[in-house]
């Protein structure tokens, strides 16, 4: 152990600490912009430059390592001397017009800067803006880019795309879509781990907003709204609700109190995807010489794309059954508009998701099967909802609990469960279960699924079969798994496999916290709610079966086929 004093604390810690974290263990905050741990501790920004007793020269706090009797200061006058001027630095490359920027009131720089109390910049340059494709579901502004490297190293290492990289050199160092290409011809999946990992707004998601107001404002459109499952886990954060307040009840009353027509649940859609999915994969098992193994869960975009640029030899293993998003537009432009006796041409389907890869999967040629322009019109991100609900200016406190609409509102435990890694699993397994053995398993019986590894391995009985399960979240771990896969050191049965760490709780498109990861804890409100429904089980979903009983016919029949499946090509 270590001997050591901050700020006049006294403190031991094990050898081998940075005095950031030492610091940070007695509840002395060193500021800091570029340094996330374990991914990027390169100290590029300086910011978090500390004084250590009789040495002149400054350290860095995030990647100094503790030494025996160090006497430090986090807050000198030297140190806020120094932090201040590094910090002028960068906004002097930075475009710091705020109150345009997404990220304003969200912004490291912005509340380091008022912390420090520059309110002026001293000294600025012309920065050069990089052109980019708007239209392109991610958007970067390189003005905002203050070269921390979190994206680069973000991409690099936890999702194994290498999609960004340094370019150029000295004053005129910035970062860029690798290898001279357009982000649109990149690997990117569109996971949108770099946007929720970038200190500033130099990175964001396309605004959606203005479309869905445009289709509220008209009076012709009946607009159909659902929401994604970790949605609800963290819609409320930036609004400063705490879980409870932040609950589907008010989420719901929040949809309504913007004017959408109808409130529905993308839960509903899992529960129908259950149905197909699991039944596919029963069917698979009967079949098994017919097809590709393992057989891979194909409901996240981001997975779905990693599989089509690096391994497309694999697209085949995918489940056909399309993602609960892509049932939902499907089934809300067929039989919900046939039960309501609205022209499904004038229904504009809106989805709140936590991702921004759900923007693509809804544009997609081959997701508009109910033959009125495309399944899902607009996709937005649970922080464009959050930006609708200020727009609107809600007082969310005030809210009165509502319930979805019917007949695609109604869920069990068993949707709630996909925004968490290993949900899908879980979920597909309790169907399975129960059309095998016919009886219901107990409601917990595969939590083994669950955990937070970024790969997990359990094998469970159904019927006279051992099914060889696989879950892994974040693409560097589905690198792994498919290097594994392919060389035969591993094999499966079934795989699901999530883009972001953690699931969809941990997306992309959801509320950022300065690097913080926020997806255990959202995760843990859906085994929450899983827990308190009193049906747990997709097959039990009384409007799932409903929709069987009056439109679809059975699980993997024609009408199924053809509006809940399709094939993934390159
Ligand atoms: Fe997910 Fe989904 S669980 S991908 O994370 O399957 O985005 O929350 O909506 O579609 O249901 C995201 C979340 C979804 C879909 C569902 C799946
Ligand atoms: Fe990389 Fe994901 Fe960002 Fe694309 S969205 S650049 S894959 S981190």
């Amino acid at each position: 152990m270590i001997n050591l004093t901050i700020d006049g604390v006294q403190l031991q810690v094990p050898e081998g600490t940075s005095v950031m974290s030492a610091a940070a263990g007695v509840g002395i905050e060193v500021p800091h912009l570029c340094f996330l741990k374990d991914i990027n501790e390169i100290s590029a920004c300086k910011v978090c430059v500390v004084e250590v007793q009789g040495k002149s020269k400054l350290i860095t706090a995030c990647n100094s390592p503790v030494e025996e009797g160090m006497v430090v200061y986090t807050n000198s006058p030297k140190v806020r001397r120094v932090r201040k001027t590094n910090v002028e630095l960068i906004l002097s490359q930075h475009d710091c017009h705020c109150a345009t920027c997404v990220r304003s009131r969200n912004c490291n720089l912005q509340q380091i800067s008022n912390d420090l109390g520059i309110l002026e910049v001293p000294f600025t340059e012309e920065v050069p803006e990089t052109p980019w494709d708007h239209s392109f579901p991610l958007i970067r502004d390189s003005r905002k880019c203050i070269k921390c490297m979190r994206c680069v190293q973000i991409c690099d290492k936890v999702q194994a795309m290498h999609v960004w990289d340094v370019q150029n050199t000295g004053s005129r160092t910035t970062v860029d879509v690798a290898d001279n290409k357009t982000i649109d011809c990149s690997d990117c999946t569109l996971c949108g781990q770099c946007i929720t990992h970038c200190p500033t707004g130099a990175l964001r998601e396309r605004d959606d907003t203005y479309k869905a107001f445009e289709a509220l404002a008209d009076p012709e459109k009946v607009t159909v709204v659902q929401v994604a499952p970790a949605v609800r886990t963290a819609w409320g954060e930036e609004l400063g609700l705490n879980a409870e307040e932040a609950s589907e009840g008010k989420m719901v009353a929040a949809l309504k109190r913007i004017g959408f027509d109808y409130v529905f649940d993308t839960n509903f859609a899992a529960d129908l995807t259950i149905m197909e999915e699991g039944n596919e994969l029963l069917d698979r098992l009967d079949n098994s010489r017919k097809y590709a193994w393992p057989m891979f869960t194909s409901c996240c975009p981001g997975w779905v794309s990693f599989v089509s640029k690096k391994y497309p030899e694999y697209l085949r293993n995918l489940s056909t059954a399309k993602s609960p998003q892509q049932m939902f537009g499907a089934m809300a432009k067929t039989y919900f508009a046939q039960k309501k006796g609205i022209d499904p041409n004038n229904i504009c389907c809106i989805s709140i998701m936590p991702c921004v890869s759900k923007k693509r999967e809804a544009s997609l040629s081959y997701m508009k099967s109910a033959g009125a322009g495309q399944d899902v019109d607009i996709v937005l991100t649970t922080r464009e909802f959050v930006r609708m609900i200020r727009a609107e200016h809600i007082n969310t406190r005030f809210l009165k609990e509502q319930a979805f609409d019917s007949p695609l509102g109604e869920s069990t435990g068993a949707g709630v469960i996909f925004g968490v890694t290993g949900g899908v699993m879980e979920a597909a397994l309790r169907t399975a279960y129960a059309v095998v053995e016919g009886k219901n398993p107990e409601a917990d019986a595969f939590r083994a699924v669950r955990g937070r590894d970024g790969r997990r391995e359990a094998d469970f009985t159904l019927g006279d079969q051992i099914l060889h399960t696989c879950t892994v979240s974040g693409l560097a771990n589905a690198e792994k798994l498919m290097e594994d896969i392919k060389a035969g050191r591993v094999s499966y049965d079934f795989v699901e496999v999530m883009a972001c760490p953690g699931g969809c709780v941990g997306g992309g498109g959801q509320p950022i916290h300065d690097g913080c990861e926020f997806a255990e804890r959202r995760g843990g409100t859906l085994y929450r709610l899983d827990s308190e429904r009193k049906l747990r089980f997709s097959h039990e979903n009384p409007e799932v079966q409903k929709a069987y009983e009056e439109f679809l016919g059975k699980p993997l029949s024609r009408t199924a086929h053809k509006l809940l499946h399709s094939e993934h090509v390159n």
